[in-house]
């Protein structure tokens, strides 16, 4: 997979979600998933604004529940933006508890989530009823779902056995399951003769940065060549090294550091064609 381009990937791959994924990364030229992480409503709809007018980033991912004063009209602004500029939305909900739960989380309360975001993702440790779940409301809808098999940060317990099953219970939910967050390529875990040789995983990797190597708070950073080139993965996932760390959003500087990670992401994707 590492070899194949998005676009030949994007012909194979049986999932709505990721064969959507799969072709705009290919037409936008991005590999850049920008995490618009801050707290108030038109400095959210800014960034997306910049960073995906300029066609930079692909997809966006969101956290709806930091949104001061969430009002649902905000979905609908997020909505037309991933229209207007052709993105999909990837809400980092990680969802957790059972599967009668998640399914209303998902599908109902103030956000609604799987009514608006074509891609979510979940904590595989209630075990394979979290997809069960999750399935019975988004497979409808055409959404995908990622599974965390692995985290960026310190210390993370998503190791070992616990990401070999994470992989288990993709393959056993292929149809919904698009993938993982992860730091490398998975297709090599729990591989067993039942294994198909066609089966493309997505692999969405968080803890990206090129100034800095982490924070005070466990995150720890690779670059977009270490995560792309070296360790294989499909999309970098990119947050405060793009919008910084100050409460104001300067809207110039998100767009110039957007474009330059955007480059970074896809010249190592380039690199690793190569
Ligand atoms: N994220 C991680 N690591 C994970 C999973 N998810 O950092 O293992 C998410 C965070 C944040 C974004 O919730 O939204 O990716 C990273 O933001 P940053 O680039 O500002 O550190």
């Amino acid at each position: 997979l590492t070899r194949s381009t998005y676009g030949e990937r994007a012909k194979r791959h049986p999932n709505l979600a990721a064969k959507a994924l799969l072709e705009t990364i290919e037409r936008k030229k991005s590999n850049l998933c920008v995490s618009v992480d801050v707290t108030s409503p038109s400095d959210f709809l800014n960034v997306i604004d910049v960073v995906d007018g300029l066609q930079n980033s692909h997809p966006s991912q969101t956290h709806v529940d930091i949104i001061e004063d969430f009002d649902p009209s905000l979905i609908d602004r997020l909505t037309n933006l991933s229209k207007k500029h052709d993105f999909l939305i990837f809400e980092d909900r990680k969802f957790a508890d059972i599967g009668n739960t998640v399914a209303l989380q998902y599908s109902s309360g103030v956000q609604k989530i799987a009514s608006w975001s074509h891609i979510t993702n979940a904590h595989p440790v209630p075990g394979p009823s979290i997809i069960t779940g999750l399935k019975s409301v988004g497979l409808p809808l055409g959404r995908g779902l990622l599974l965390l098999a692995e985290m960026s940060t310190k210390g993370s317990l998503a190791t070992g056995s616990y990401t070999e099953e994470a992989v288990r219970m993709a393959r056993a939910h292929s149809d919904f399951v698009i993938g993982f967050i992860a730091q490398r390529r998975m297709e090599d875990v729990a591989r067993d003769d039942t294994t198909s040789d066609k089966e493309d995983l997505l692999i969405l990797t968080p803890g990206v940065g090129l100034e800095s190597r982490g924070d005070s708070m466990g995150q720890q950073y690779r670059t977009p060549e270490e995560v792309i080139l070296e360790s294989g993965c499909d999309v970098i996932i990119v947050g405060r090294g793009i919008y910084g760390k100050s409460s104001d959003v300067d809207v110039q500087a998100v767009q110039a550091q957007a474009e330059k990670y955007r480059r970074a992401g896809w010249e190592a994707y380039e690199k690793r064609l190569a």
